[in-house]
């Protein structure tokens, strides 16, 4: 009778919400217009595009929440095992044109905007960026996000809710600025806020030892206590129902902590002093890979990981009344070691709240984490003072000590008392400022170790890593990285979404990338070619406005654009691409009109942002000005070369730049880039790479062959001799050439750049010189398949057919079977 009741009641409820929201024109803008109306609180009359961008925000935001509701609901029924992915960064971009897309109702809404006055790619260009993250690996975190949906994964992502994202770039005379990014200015629309959902988080104090029911427990009494609330960012999948969630966590005082300070009687500090609190997740830090071991950093990462996993274990128990099934039911991804605190918390929570005993609850750790890292040097590898930790997390420490002695005990019954070995290994490092290894912890506790290329596995196992590997070689894997096709072929190349869905005959290549191999078959016909080409010179044509409307610079789409857009590190060698230029830039100063013809023109384009304290970078930077303003303003050079520094490179603008390239450059010095995606995205909008073999590239070559790339540079087993050489290895005479010139002030400056030709002419640890020859005969190679246009196409196609490998779709199926034993859920429509 009661759920007869219930049903009725339920029935009378879906009957007052008018059933499920409708997605035709007529109801989408009714819808709209509500929000303009109700939700914006502007005139339905009249307003601009801003104000539409919010109320068609809105109005997608609620077809989101009821998916994201269904999913739930449906996998609160079926209770299969869930990942949870943790990452301190994701770098989201924007959200409008990839949620609609995604949805299915993308021509639907551009359809009752048009119907309203309204375009929808100006509106949609009204949204700015969430910008969680500095670079590749933020980034992977979106593209998996966006295959786990898709794919029906039963999951949610952790991070951080920044208040302030990554800086925004100002150039001001060539020199990059920084200004903060706030971004929550104008709203957030993709959030729901769930102010009930919040997890107190302690810091500080001592750890007391209490007998309670005879057992010697850990009780951690807090010095500071801080609230994590969570905010909610749907997700939805691209041709399913399914829409996960990723859950940020942002920090507000706790009313425990204030019940102690009112007693004090001084109210007005006590409630200043609680705004210092929020400011644990108020900005992120803009340093990729150098670890300063400040504390607010740890501060950031603890909180996060631990509002995580208790809201793991909450949801655990909701239905689960022991933990037996924990590791049936749980995977826990540490997205490299920012979240491996997470191992620590779940430990104090297993044993201290839980009070499962050390023994279960370590079997448990062992079970549930993986870790993927995305480091390749020693130097990038995260290491927590200890004096900080015991300061801020006391009981943390005392487990963390716990944890290595077990390990280290069992080390030495398999390999006896080698102490060298053994101090390699150990998770504290002892010396001048005794550290916590945090990849040594996360390796010993993890039970997959996953490295984000071949290569880089490779890596890991030989040098980094070589002594874990020698004694688990079974946790050691690797996961080629990727790229979500949605995002980087359907929403930033709409132009080329449609013609290959006409060549393929079918749109099941968004879902299912091994469709793509079909355009093999026609990668030599000529109406593919006349299209192929048109879309690019349309790409171009929009980045060619895009670049004038910033910069002023008029340039031509008939030459090549020759983009390299990535964050701006020596590695990377940005600058072996602007002594390319400016050797271009020589050699045609001293041409004779005749072979002045023979030239390909170019329009060299560079952007990228240097982390605030990293000199050199800026340096870079400035020197790209500098370069380009020389040129730029010479006639005499006209439409042969021009130069062009994009500020503010982030998703929305590489949405704009990679779909208009010819030719993209990825330089790093062969053994530096553990990874590297930026060329998985250009390699699927058919732009040539001109590439060392590093990362992802070795498995780009593979893919497509060499011979529809430009290689170049030493490789991973030639670098340590070339480096052994130093100085005195020779170099070139063009590279002397071109370094003389910006020491002898050709583009000004000269005292500003003494130090970065001092490095390359110096010990020049990343082989500028020893590769600068072959750099320029690659350079050259590019040049001469451009002016075949036929064979350029080619390659094109050939890239673009090739590039199924390095969808995020790929990646996420295998971590899925192989390391997080996880099955599609999938919500029926
Ligand atoms: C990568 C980072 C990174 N590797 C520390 N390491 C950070 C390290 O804020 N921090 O402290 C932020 C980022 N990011 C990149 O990951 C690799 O350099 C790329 O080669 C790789 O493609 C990418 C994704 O795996």
């Amino acid at each position: 009778i009661e759920s007869a009741e219930k049903r009725t009641k339920a029935e009378r409820m879906f009957g007052l919400l008018d059933g499920f929201l409708k997605n035709d024109s007529i109801s989408l803008q009714k819808d709209i217009l509500h929000h303009v109306a109700y939700t914006v609180a502007r005139s339905p009359f009249s307003f601009d595009d801003f104000e539409a961008y919010q109320a068609l925000a809105h109005s997608v935001r609620d077809r989101l929440i009821e998916r994201c509701h269904d999913t739930q609901i449906y996998f609160n029924n079926k209770d299969p095992k869930r990942l949870y992915f943790l990452s301190l960064e994701y770098l989201m971009g924007r959200s409008l044109s990839n949620s609609v897309i995604n949805l299915g109702i993308r021509d639907q809404y551009a359809d009752a905007l048009n119907q309203l006055g309204f375009e929808f790619e100006v509106v949609a260009e009204q949204e700015g960026d969430a910008a969680l993250g500095n670079g590749g690996l933020a980034r992977l975190s979106a593209c998996q996000m966006d295959s786990l949906a898709t794919l029906d994964y039963p999951v949610w992502g952790y991070g951080l809710r920044y208040q302030y994202g990554l800086f925004r770039q100002v150039i001001v005379d060539g020199f990059q600025h920084e200004q903060p990014d706030y971004w929550l200015n104008f709203g957030n629309p993709w959030e729901i806020e769930r102010v009930h959902v919040s997890y107190t988080v302690k810091f500080y104090g001592t750890v007391k030892e209490e007998l309670r029911n005879g057992e010697n427990c850990k009780v951690w009494e807090p010095g500071e206590i801080v609230e994590a609330v969570a905010y909610d960012n749907p997700i939805p999948g691209y041709g399913t129902r399914n829409t996960i969630t990723l859950r940020l966590w942002a920090a507000k005082p706790s009313d425990q902590q204030d019940m102690e300070s009112y007693n004090t009687g001084d109210y007005i500090n006590a409630v200043l002093n609680r705004h210092g609190l929020e400011n644990i997740s108020s900005i992120l830090y803009p340093d990729d890979r150098s670890y300063q071991g400040k504390e607010l950093r740890l501060k950031q990462q603890y909180f996060f990981v631990s509002a995580s996993v208790q809201d793991i274990i909450r949801r655990f128990k909701d239905t689960h009344s022991n933990f037996d099934e924990f590791p049936e039911k749980v995977a826990l991804q540490l997205n490299d070691t920012h979240p491996s605190l997470a191992i620590a918390e779940v430990m104090r929570l297993l044993v201290d709240v839980e009070h499962l005993g050390w023994d279960r609850a370590w079997d448990m750790v062992c079970k549930i984490f993986s870790f993927t890292t995305h480091t390749v040097s020693r130097e990038g590898l995260e290491k927590i003072p200890v004096d900080l930790l015991s300061s801020l997390l006391p009981r943390h420490l005392q487990i963390i000590y716990d944890i290595n002695f077990n390990f280290m005990e069992e080390l030495k019954k398999r390999i006896g008392l080698d102490y060298d070995r053994l101090s390699r290994m150990s998770i504290i490092e002892e010396g001048a400022v005794k550290s916590i290894r945090m990849a040594n912890l996360a390796i010993v506790c993890s039970h997959t170790v996953n490295g984000v290329s071949r290569v880089h596995s490779e890596l890991l196992k030989t040098r980094l890593f070589k002594d874990f590997y020698e004694h688990w070689p079974h946790k050691f894997h690797y996961k080629t990285n990727g790229v979500t096709q949605r995002r980087w072929i359907v929403v930033s190349n709409p132009g080329l979404s449609s013609l290959i869905s006409k060549w393929l005959g079918t749109e099941a290549w968004i879902r299912n990338i091994d469709l793509l191999t079909v355009l093999q078959e026609h990668a030599s016909d000529p109406d593919l070619h006349r299209e192929w080409k048109m879309v690019k010179k349309v790409n171009k044509m929009r980045l060619a406005e895009y670049i004038e409307a910033m910069s002023g610079l008029k340039v031509s789409i008939d030459a090549m654009f020759d983009v390299q857009t990535k964050r701006i590190h020596e590695y990377k060698r940005q600058l072996l691409n602007i002594l390319g230029i400016i050797h271009r830039y020589d050699c045609i100063k001293n041409m004779d009109s005749k072979d002045r013809k023979r030239v390909v023109p170019r329009v060299c384009i560079i952007g990228g942002k240097a982390a605030p304290g990293y000199e050199i970078a800026k340096k870079i930077i400035k020197l790209c000005y500098a370069v380009a303003e020389k040129i730029n303003d010479d006639s005499d050079i006209g439409d042969l070369l021009k130069l062009v520094f994009i500020p503010d490179y982030n998703v929305s603008v590489a949405e704009l730049v990679i779909p208009g390239a010819d030719l993209s450059q990825h330089l790093s010095t062969a053994g530096h880039e553990a990874s590297g995606t930026g060329s998985m995205k250009f390699l699927m909008n058919g732009c040539l790479l001109l590439a060392t073999e590093d990362g992802s590239t070795i498995e780009i070559i593979e893919e497509i062959g060499a011979d529809n790339m430009f290689l170049f540079g030493a490789k991973l087993h030639e670098v340590p001799a070339l480096r052994e050489e130093g100085p005195s290895l020779k170099v070139p005479l063009q590279f002397s050439r071109v370094v003389r010139m910006i020491r002898e002030g050709h583009f000004g400056y000269e005292d500003y750049f003494k130090s970065l030709c001092d490095t390359i002419e110096g010990r020049d640890h990343y082989l500028l010189g020893a590769d600068f020859g072959s750099y320029l005969e690659a350079q050259a190679a590019a040049d001469k398949v451009f002016v075949d246009q036929e064979k350029w196409t080619r390659m094109s196609i050939l890239s673009t057919a090739g590039s199924g490998r390095f969808s995020s779709d790929k990646t996420i199926e295998d971590y899925a079977e192989k390391t997080w034993g996880i099955q599609p859920c999938r919500c029926p429509l």
